[in-house]
């Protein structure tokens, strides 16, 4: 990149999964792509100071702190990169704002709806003095899935009618599998819902361009008390057992998986389904979308593959065709290997970065935005109340009552 490029001061909060994730992404975006601004890693927070200082010599930070607070206090901080449980992401997020400082924050935006709207009326404040805001949905930034998007605006599959979208790990079907902070509603807001059912949302609405408008959901919680997790567990997924004993119990707050029919405003017709519980499926992100002229399916465990049908070749010769999406002329591919070579999980977050810090440096809004956000988080309370109540329920926040 641009030698001369102006600095970006990033400080990030938090350093499990996600920040580790994150801190990828911020040091391998420079040495890529060429960005017209340089990330600098300028300070990793995380409460406990031993820990912070392991982990941000590990992942490459400059320095540390162990209050927030400071983190927007220094002048040195351009950017904060909110990477701790969802209970956390409205204070520091509203707070890094009114600082002054462009925030990115991992999904879901928040826990409720109430704190989300919070978050979107900061980021709608600040983005009028050019400091800017964006969601971590990162898997809009997976070339196969850019590419769906980009087929379907083309109007390549026609009217979309179907979108079956299914986001399937199986880390909890052990029951002796430990607590973690995603597995407490306070600090997570809800559980497969949330965690990855956000993911889906926001893919199919991305793809198709199209918003949910209304749902008819179940949520479920199989296993109810699981061991404690150990205060020193390193485990990026949030927890180890403590050693010895009868373990301590700790109570899941949350759902386990959750399943919903969803209309579009457009009329198509959602089938969606979010578990921890799918044994043997690790992180299958499977998408189909069928429309008028055509369909397309990915399965994030292929993810450098997408499936396309076209209805209007040759009968004879008709099927889904699997396009590798490893070549240049591909969303994002060109800046990486020869063709074919193929990304993994992890260019996400890069390729998340990258156009982050193109839309700062333009003075333009990043995508998805904390209103993306917002409007995905209600798409999730809807399904809660659908759940709880046994009906059809909007989206919207009123009125209340069966859309359609
Ligand atoms: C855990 O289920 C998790 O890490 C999610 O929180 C992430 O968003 C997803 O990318 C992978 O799985």
């Amino acid at each position: 990149m641009d030698p001369l490029a102006p600095d970006l001061g990033i400080g990030m909060v938090g350093y499990a999964f996600m920040g580790a994730a994150h801190s990828q992404a911020w040091r391998t975006a420079p040495h890529f792509f060429d960005l017209p601004l340089r990330p600098r890693m300028r300070a990793l927070c995380g409460r406990d100071a031993t820990r912070v200082a392991q982990a941000a010599q590990q992942l490459g930070w400059e320095s540390t702190e162990t209050d927030w607070t400071r983190l927007l206090a220094r002048a040195d901080i351009d950017l904060v990169d909110i990477c701790s449980p969802g209970n956390t992401h409205a204070e520091i997020a509203v707070a890094a704002l009114e600082a002054g400082k462009h925030v990115l924050c991992e999904k879901p935006l928040a826990n409720t709806v109430a704190e989300a709207e919070t978050m979107a009326a900061a980021a709608e404040r600040a983005a009028e003095h050019g400091v800017r805001s964006m969601v971590g949905f990162t898997y809009r930034r997976v070339p196969a899935i850019a590419l769906a998007r980009r087929l379907v605006q083309e109007g390549r599959i026609g009217q979309v009618r179907h979108v079956r979208a299914q986001y399937l790990q199986d880390w909890l079907v052990d029951p002796s599998s430990p607590m973690s902070w995603r597995l407490e509603r306070d600090k997570a807001g809800s559980g497969a819902l949330g965690d990855i059912g956000a993911h889906v949302v926001d893919l199919a609405q991305h793809i198709t361009g199209d918003q949910v408008v209304g749902v008819n959901g179940l949520l479920q919680t199989f296993v109810e008390e699981r061991p404690a997790a150990s205060p020193s567990s390193g485990a990026r997924l949030g927890g180890e057992a403590r050693d010895g004993g009868v373990p301590e119990m700790g109570r899941v707050t949350v759902d386990d998986t959750a399943a919903f029919l969803a209309r579009f405003g457009s009329g198509a017709v959602g089938v969606f389904e979010a578990t921890r519980f799918a044994t043997g499926r690790k992180n299958a992100i499977r998408l189909e979308i069928n429309g008028s002229r055509g369909s397309l399916a990915f399965d994030f465990e292929d993810m450098n593959v997408l499936q396309f049908f076209d209805a209007e070749g040759d009968g004879a010769t008709a099927g889904f065709r699997r396009i590798l999406v490893t070549e240049p002329v591909h969303p994002y591919v060109g800046s990486w290997w020869p063709p074919g070579h193929g990304l993994g999980y992890e260019h996400g977050f890069t390729h998340q970065v990258v156009d982050l810090v193109t839309a700062i440096a333009r003075d333009e809004q990043p995508l998805p935005s904390f209103a993306d956000g917002l409007q995905v988080q209600r798409v999730l309370a809807a399904v809660e109340r659908s759940a709880e109540a046994g009906t059809w329920q909007p989206t919207t926040a009123t009125p209340e009552g069966t859309p359609r």
